[in-house]
C-alpha cells in the first residue's frame, strides 16, 4: 500500500486561532481528519505530523525513508530559511510536495524564496486547506494511482 507522510513545521498548530484572513478558519485537527478520510477512501496509508522544531523535522524527513513513498510538506517559514531540510530532503531521495496554503508568492518578497522547491516535486500554494487535498492527488497520481 502507497503510504504518505504529511509534515507540518512551525506555528501551524495555531491555525484556526489566529489570523484567519490569511490562513483561513479550519485547524490543523480539521485538515487531519480530512486527508485521513481522502487517505482511506483512496487506500491509501497516511501518517500526519506537526513540528515547531527544525531538527524534529528532519529526523521526521530522515525517518520517511524505508517507511513512507512520499511527503507532502508545509514547513511553514523554515521553508524561506532552512537549507538543512533542502539537504534532508536530497538525501533520502523521496518524493516530496512542498504545500502552502497561502500564495507565498503574492506575500512578502522573504517568502518568495524557497529553498524546498529546488529539491520538490512541485509546489501547491495559495489555495488554503484544500491544498492539502491538491497534494494527496498530486501524489498519488505521481505513483500512478489516478
Ligand atoms: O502559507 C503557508 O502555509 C505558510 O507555510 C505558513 C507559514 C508562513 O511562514 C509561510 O511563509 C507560508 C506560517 C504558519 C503560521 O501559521 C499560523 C497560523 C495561525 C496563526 C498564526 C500562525
Amino acid at each position: 500500500m502507497t503510504s504518505i507522510l504529511i509534515l507540518n513545521g512551525p506555528n501551524l498548530n495555531l491555525l484556526g486561532t489566529r489570523q484567519p484572513e490569511v490562513y483561513g478558519s479550519t485547524t490543523l485537527a480539521d485538515i487531519e481528519s480530512a486527508c485521513r478520510g481522502k487517505a482511506e477512501d483512496m487506500g491509501v496509508a497516511l501518517d500526519f505530523q506537526q513540528s515547531n522544531h527544525e531538527g524534529v523535522l528532519i529526523d521526521a524527513i530522515h525517518t520517511a525513508k524505508g517507511r513512507h513513498d512520499g511527503i507532502i510538506l508545509n514547513a511553514g517559514a523554515l521553508t524561506h530559511t532552512s537549507i538543512a531540510i533542502m539537504d534532508a530532503i536530497n538525501s533520502v531521495e523521496l518524493p516530496v510536495i512542498e504545500l502552502h496554503l497561502s500564495n507565498i508568492h503574492a506575500r512578502e518578497s522573504f517568502r518568495h524564496k524557497s529553498w524546498i522547491a529546488p529539491v520538490a516535486l512541485g509546489q501547491i500554494c495559495g489555495f488554503g486547506a484544500h491544498g492539502y487535498s491538491l497534494a494527496i492527488d498530486a501524489l498519488a497520481a505521481h505513483f500512478g494511482k489516478t
